[in-house]
């Protein structure tokens, strides 16, 4: 048993300031799981999960859906974000109220008011899914903070710097935390180190991310 990575009990409250710009809410998604896990089996229901091809050819390890206006996706044309689900040709399903309401909530709490969010991407890891660093530049509007919510197994949080080479330091995320990164933040490298394998009580063996934003 990994220790480190399960001793969360009680951390729930705690906003634990990771940058300049960049906060962990410790456990501000656990008052909201039962409606976020309703609204993730209606959206996997419509737009299931899938594993998208990057650029330059890999298959990702991670699994992903998204909804909202804009969904993310990849292929060998590159990353973007688009109104249509590639899988099915139908708009990405609404964004859900209950996942709205959470990032607006937390976003207010890290000091960025009136965060609306029109993208939501969704992310599964299983044992070994990992996510290298990269930026997130997509995004029409960096002024605008970009909320993400861990569900089930913990995962070590890479956050690095604004050069691909800066040493990137490691944060665990616990099932319920809500992490918001915005202003001189919001462009630093990130990534997720191979997911490990473990039990969690409500989602098993894996780990879900939403990653709310506004994208268009
Ligand atoms: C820090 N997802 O989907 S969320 C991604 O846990 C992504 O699935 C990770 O990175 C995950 O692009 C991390 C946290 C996150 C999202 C965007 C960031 C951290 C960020 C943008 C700037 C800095
Ligand atoms: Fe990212």
């Amino acid at each position: 048993m990994n220790l480190e990575l399960f001793d969360h009990a009680g951390s729930a409250g705690i906003a634990e300031p990771i940058g300049e710009q960049a906060v962990i809410l410790r456990g501000e998604a656990l008052p909201d799981v039962p409606r976020l896990l309703d609204a993730l089996a209606r959206l996997e229901a419509v737009a299931p999960f899938r594993h998208m091809v990057t650029p330059g050819g890999h298959t990702m390890s991670v699994a992903l859906t998204n909804c909202g206006t804009w969904g993310w996706v990849s292929d060998r044309q590159g990353y973007r974000y688009a109104r249509h689900d590639p899988l099915t040709g139908r708009p990405w399903p609404a964004m859900p109220e209950a996942f709205a309401s959470l990032a607006a909530r937390a976003a207010a709490a890290a000091g960025f008011p009136d965060f609306a969010p029109d993208a939501c991407l969704v992310n599964r890891y299983l044992p070994g899914s990992r996510l290298t660093l990269h930026q997130d530049r997509n995004e029409r509007d960096f002024g605008a903070p970009i909320v993400s919510v861990s569900l089930g197994v913990p995962a070590v949080f890479l956050f690095g710097g604004h050069e691909r080479a800066d040493r990137p330091r490691r944060y665990p995320l616990f099932h319920g935390d809500v992490a918001v990164w915005g202003g001189s933040d919001r462009l630093r490298y990130h990534g997720v180190l191979p997911l490990r394998e473990a039990h969690h009580p409500e989602l098993g063996g894996q780990r879900i991310n939403f990653t709310l934003r506004k994208a268009g």
